[in-house]
C-alpha cells in the first residue's frame, strides 16, 4: 500500500489518528460531515470549538477527538463554490494543504479526508477532486509526515470520481497511452 489510498465509508467511524471536517467558518457545527462527526464526537467538540473563534475559508484548527475513534479533528472551511471564478481551487487546495501542515506540527501520522465542498457548498465533484489530489500529493511529495492520508468519500460515485483523477493524473495512466 502507498500512502494514499481512496475508500468509501462513514469518516465518524475512521481509524485514523486525525480526521478532517469540512467546516463552516463559525466551527460551531452544521449539516453533513460536520453535523455527522458533532454528534459523534459529543457535545465536548463544541464546547472545544467555541474557545476557537472561528476560522478563515481555507484554513484549519485543531481539535480533540472526543468521542470519536480518531485522537483528532482537522476543522476546516472550503469555499463555498459561486462558478469557480471566486478563488474556489486555490481556497480549496488550501484546505487541504493547511490540515495537512497542521497534521506535520502536531506528529500526526495518518488523516482521513472527506471530500471537503462538495456537499452544501456545491464545489462540483471532478473539479473538486483534481485539486484536491493535487494538493495532497503535491505535499505528500515534500513531506514525510503525514505517513498515511485517504479520502474518505461518502459514496461510491464519489470514489470513482476519484480514483478515476488519480489514475490518470498520478498511476501512470497518462504515460501508458503516451
Ligand atoms: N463521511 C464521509 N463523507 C461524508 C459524510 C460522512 N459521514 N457525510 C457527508 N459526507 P458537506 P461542504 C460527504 O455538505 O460541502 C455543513 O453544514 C458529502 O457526501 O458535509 O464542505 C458545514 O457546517 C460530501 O461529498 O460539506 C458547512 O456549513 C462531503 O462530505 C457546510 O455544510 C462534503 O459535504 C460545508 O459544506
Amino acid at each position: 500500500m502507498g500512502r494514499f489510498s481512496i475508500l468509501v465509508g462513514d469518516i465518524t467511524q475512521s481509524d485514523a489518528e486525525a480526521i478532517v471536517n469540512a467546516a463552516n467558518e463559525s466551527l460551531l457545527g452544521g449539516s453533513g460531515v460536520d453535523g455527522a462527526i458533532h454528534r459523534a464526537a459529543g457535545p465536548e467538540l463544541l464546547a472545544e470549538c467555541r474557545t476557537l473563534h472561528g476560522c478563515p475559508t481555507g484554513q484549519a484548527k485543531l481539535t480533540k477527538g472526543y468521542q470519536l475513534k480518531a485522537r483528532y479533528v482537522l476543522h476546516t472551511p472550503g469555499p463555498v463554490w459561486q462558478g469557480g471564478e471566486h478563488d474556489e481551487a486555490a481556497l480549496l487546495a488550501s484546505c487541504y494543504r493547511s490540515c495537512l501542515q497542521l497534521a506535520e506540527e502536531n506528529g500526526i501520522q495518518s488523516v482521513d479526508f472527506p471530500c471537503i465542498s462538495t456537499g452544501v457548498f456545491g464545489y462540483p465533484a471532478a473539479q473538486a477532486a483534481s485539486v484536491s489530489l493535487r494538493a495532497i500529493m503535491d505535499f505528500l511529495r515534500d513531506h514525510d509526515t503525514p505517513q498515511q492520508v485517504r479520502v474518505v468519500c461518502h459514496t461510491e460515485e464519489a470514489a470513482k470520481v476519484l480514483r478515476q483523477m488519480y489514475n490518470f493524473w498520478f498511476a501512470g495512466t497518462k504515460a501508458d497511452r503516451l
